[in-house]
C-alpha cells in the first residue's frame, strides 16, 4: 500500500503538488484548517481544479481537518514560512514514529524551527522554482515550469518515494547540498525583491539601479562565504542579472504580497541574512540599511513588518 501524502497548506504550491500526486493515482489528503473550510471544499465538489497550459482539470482529493486523528507518515508542509511551525505543531501528535516531513518553504529559518520541534522525524528541505497561484479557492494555476531540489542534512540515502514524484511529473532532483540551494535562492531574492518594493517597479526596472544591485550582490556574496556557503556565492552577480533580464516583465513575489496587503516572508529572507551577519560578526551595512528601509515601507503600506 503506498503511503498517504498528507498536504498541510492547501494554497498555491500545496494544491499544485496535491493535484499532480493525486492525478497519478497516489493517495493524498488535504489538511484544512477547520470544519468551515472542509465544508466549503466538499460543497465545491471535493476536488481541486488544476489549470495547466490553459486547460482546467478537476481532480478529486480527500480532505480532512487538523483535528482528524488519521496518523501521518508523510507530510508535505506547504504553508508560508511564518505559518510552518505553528501549523506543524498543531498536528505533531499525529506523526508516526518514522514520519518524514517535506518542507517547501522559501528562505531559511523556518525549516530549522520545524526540525527542532520534531526531533524524531526525518525533515527534508525543498527549494522550488515552480510557480503557481490561485485565482480562487480550490483552483490552482500552474504558472511557471521549474524544478524542485530536495535534500536533508543526514547521511541517509534519498527517500524511495522520489519515484512517486517522477510518476507524478514533478520535476525534481536529490541535492547533496540543499542548504547551498536555499542560500542561493535567498540571496537572489534579497538582491531583487526588496528593491522592487522600494522602487515600486517590475524586476526589469532594477536595470535602472544597477549600482545598488551590484553593491547588494557583493555583500551577499561575502555573507555566503562567511556562512561557509562558498558554492552558493559563485557567480551570484551574473545570475542576479540573468534573473532580472529573464523576469523583467514580472513583479517579484514580495512586490505582489505588498501590493495585495499580504504579510511577506521578509523575516526568512532579508531578515535571515541580516541576523546571520550579526550572529557571525560579519558587517552588512547595505543589507541592514535595505532591511530598515523595507520595514519602514511595509509599515507605510500597512503591511506586517515581521
Ligand atoms: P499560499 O499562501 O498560497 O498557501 C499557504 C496555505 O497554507 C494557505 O492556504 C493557508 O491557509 C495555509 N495554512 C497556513 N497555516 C495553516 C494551518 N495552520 N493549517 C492549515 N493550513 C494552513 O502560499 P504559497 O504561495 O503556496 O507558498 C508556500 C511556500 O512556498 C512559501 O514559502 C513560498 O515562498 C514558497 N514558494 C511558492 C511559490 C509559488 O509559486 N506560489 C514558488 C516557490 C516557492
Ligand atoms: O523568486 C523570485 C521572486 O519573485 O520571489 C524571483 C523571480 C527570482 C525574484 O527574486
Amino acid at each position: 500500500m503506498p503511503v498517504i501524502w498528507h498536504i498541510l497548506g492547501a494554497g498555491s504550491l500545496g494544491s499544485l503538488w496535491a493535484a499532480r500526486l493525486a492525478r497519478s493515482g497516489l493517495p493524498v489528503r488535504l489538511i484544512l484548517r477547520n470544519d468551515a473550510r472542509l465544508a466549503d471544499y466538499q460543497a465545491q465538489g471535493g476536488c481541486l481544479k488544476l489549470i495547466e497550459d490553459g486547460r482546467e482539470q478537476p481532480i478529486a482529493i480527500s480532505a480532512q481537518t487538523l483535528a482528524s486523528d488519521e496518523p501521518i507518515q508523510r507530510l508535505l508542509v506547504a504553508c508560508k514560512a511564518y505559518d510552518a511551525l505553528p501549523a506543524v505543531q498543531s498536528i505533531a501528535n499525529r506523526l508516526t514514529a518514522d514520519a518524514e516531513v517535506i518542507l517547501l518553504q522559501n528562505g531559511l529559518g523556518s525549516q530549522d524551527a520545524v526540525a527542532a520541534a520534531l526531533p524524531h522525524a526525518r525533515c527534508i528541505f525543498a527549494s522550488s522554482t515552480e510557480g503557481a497561484f490561485r485565482p480562487q479557492d480550490w483552483q490552482v494555476v500552474f504558472a511557471g515550469r521549474g524544478h524542485n531540489w530536495l535534500g536533508d542534512q543526514t547521511e541517509q540515502p534519498p527517500p524511495r518515494w522520489l519515484s512517486e514524484l517522477s510518476d507524478s511529473g514533478i520535476a525534481h532532483e536529490w541535492s547533496g547540498n540543499i542548504l547551498a540551494r536555499l542560500w542561493r535562492k535567498l540571496a537572489l531574492n534579497c538582491a531583487i525583491n526588496p528593491l522592487t518594493v522600494l522602487h515600486d517597479c517590475k524586476n526589469g526596472g532594477l536595470l535602472d539601479y544597477a549600482e545598488e544591485v551590484s553593491g547588494l550582490c557583493d555583500e551577499l556574496g561575502g555573507l555566503l562565504q562567511a556562512c561557509g556557503q562558498s558554492e552558493a556565492a559563485q557567480g551570484l552577480h551574473d545570475e542576479v542579472q540573468r534573473v532580472i533580464l529573464a523576469t523583467a516583465a514580472n513583479y517579484s513575489s514580495m512586490y505582489q504580497d505588498v501590493a495585495h496587503g499580504r504579510r511577506t516572508e521578509i523575516r526568512y529572507l532579508l531578515g535571515h541574512a541580516c541576523a546571520e551577519g550579526q550572529r557571525l560578526g560579519h558587517p552588512l551595512p547595505r543589507l541592514n540599511q535595505l532591511q530598515a528601509r523595507l520595514i519602514e515601507r511595509l509599515g507605510q503600506r500597512g503591511v506586517r513588518t515581521d
